[in-house]
């Protein structure tokens, strides 16, 4: 089954920071990305197991973003 992972971003200031996140993500193989400008989140799903949330966290603050799990 899948794990679907919702990460808080901050540092988004256009619409584009917002592809630009969602692009770094989809990057990642098995990982299906959606950003939500509004909310300031990113919804993920992949294979259970496949990634340790905190290295999708790590993607996108590479990417220059800031990312937290959600809760
Ligand atoms: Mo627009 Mo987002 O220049 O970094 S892409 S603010």
């Amino acid at each position: 089954p899948d794990t679907v992972l919702t990460l808080v971003l901050s540092g988004m200031s256009c619409a584009a920071c917002g592809q630009r996140i969602e692009k770094v993500l989809n990057r990642q193989p098995g990982v299906q990305a959606s950003v939500n400008m509004a909310s300031e989140t990113a919804q993920l799903r992949f294979a259970c197991g496949l990634y340790n949330p905190e290295q999708l966290v790590a993607v996108v603050q590479g990417a220059g973003f800031g990312a937290s799990v959600l809760d």
